[in-house]
């Protein structure tokens, strides 16, 4: 094994890793959930690396333990050549990394803290999600991203941008199909992107391995019971 990737048995955070990895043709296995429980909850003198909550990576070869997901990618990127090599590139990466886990923190009210409620919801639905979405469309078309080609960067071959991007849309898309339609009308070329990657033979295994471990979850708990409440609303009232 060349990592152990410990996360809940969900998708959300979790499939940036599983994306990299699995684009990357790396070996890893899933730590088990009680593990990093454990992990977690242990004094953070004991733990590997002090840290609060997953993903949470074991690179072996490297003896480097990692969580804080943007830095996980970016261990990686660099690790299995993922990263374009000019600055400027290497940078909007990064930047586009932050951007995903944004989105993260906004989907879920910041990992749960609250609950959604329903001005808040829709305030979210008609604004700030869109702009995100339009957010990530626009840097692919300034770098030549077409409904048909291209990649998030203009590099050749797709990298921890594409992944990345990938990992989020795509996963919010097919785990909540109403924020998928929402995606398609907002960011039509991102969306094509985040299916081309997905379809790739080695991530489109992984996607029906984890598909086939934790169903139809997307970010789990409460938070994810509030979000789907506040989609099938919207069903309802449309
Ligand atoms: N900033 C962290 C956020 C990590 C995070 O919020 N992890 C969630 C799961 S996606 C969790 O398990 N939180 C539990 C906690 O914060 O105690 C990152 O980017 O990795």
């Amino acid at each position: 094994m060349d990592y152990t990737l410990y996360y809940w048995p969900l998708p959300f955070r979790g499939h940036f890793v599983r994306y990299v990895l699995a684009h990357a043709g790396a070996a890893w296995d899933e730590g088990d959930p009680s593990d990093l429980a454990r992990l977690k909850a242990l004094p953070v003198g004991e733990q590997p690396v002090p840290f609060m909550a997953p993903p949470f990576l074991h690179d072996h070869a490297a003896g480097l333990w990692l969580s804080q997901l943007p830095a996980i990618l970016l261990h990686l990127g660099r690790g299995h050549g993922l990263l374009p090599e000019d600055p400027a590139r290497a940078a909007l990466t990064l930047k586009l990394v932050c951007d995903a886990n944004d989105v993260l923190e906004e989907i879920t009210c910041n990992c749960g803290r609250t609950m959604w409620a329903r001005a808040d919801w829709d305030d979210f639905a008609a604004t700030r999600l869109p702009r995100w979405m339009a957010i990530f469309e626009e840097t692919g078309r300034r770098h030549g991203l077409t409904a048909g080609a291209g990649t998030m960067l203009g590099t050749d071959a797709p990298g921890l941008a594409d992944l990345a991007t990938a990992a989020l849309w795509h996963t919010m898309g097919a785990k909540l199909p109403r924020l998928g339609g929402m995606l398609r009308r907002n960011a039509p070329r991102v969306a094509a992107l985040s299916e081309r990657i997905a379809a790739l033979p080695e991530i489109a295994a992984m996607i029906a391995r984890e598909d086939a471990r934790t169903g139809a979850a997307y970010c789990g708990g409460q938070i994810e019971r509030s979000l789907r409440a506040m989609l099938e609303e919207t069903e309802h009232r449309t």
